[in-house]
């Protein structure tokens, strides 16, 4: 019995330790500028049933910094040139996220996939315009 209980404790230590170096590689992508604010850093605004967010953006390394301003999950999913499906975990109500992702130019389709948001209207449009260099 304290055998089994042992080998849980290390195997949560694990865990643990793995979701920090997780962490820790995410900071050092970010080693250009660590005090300023990322890169292309892109506030969203979800609630029921909008999501809020610049129309055009340029292309480019961006995170997009989520914010539920609603009362319910929701989720930000972001589908288009260069990403497959990307989403951001299940943001509570009045809670924030983060999403990093590499924007190309075009045409990018938006939407919160929980329940039937997206019919409701969590669903947008974002054009992706080419980094004008200078
Ligand atoms: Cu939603």
């Amino acid at each position: 019995m304290k055998r089994s209980f042992g080998l849980l404790l290390v195997l949560l230590g694990l865990l643990a330790s793995g979701a920090l170096a997780g962490t820790a590689n995410e900071v050092s992508a970010d080693e250009k500028s660590p005090a300023a604010p990322a890169a292309g850093a892109v506030e969203v605004h979800l609630s029921e049933y909008s999501i809020k967010l610049p129309d055009t953006l340029p292309a480019g390394p961006t995170t997009f910094v989520l914010h539920n301003d609603g009362h319910k999950n929701h989720i930000f999913k972001i589908q288009g040139p260069g990403i497959e499906e990307t989403q951001s975990s299940i943001l509570e109500p009045h809670g924030k996220g983060e999403l990093k992702v590499t924007l190309q130019p075009g045409e990018y389709k938006i939407l919160c996939p929980v329940g039937s948001h997206s019919a409701k209207g969590m669903t947008t449009k974002l054009v992706v315009t080419a980094k004008k260099e200078g």
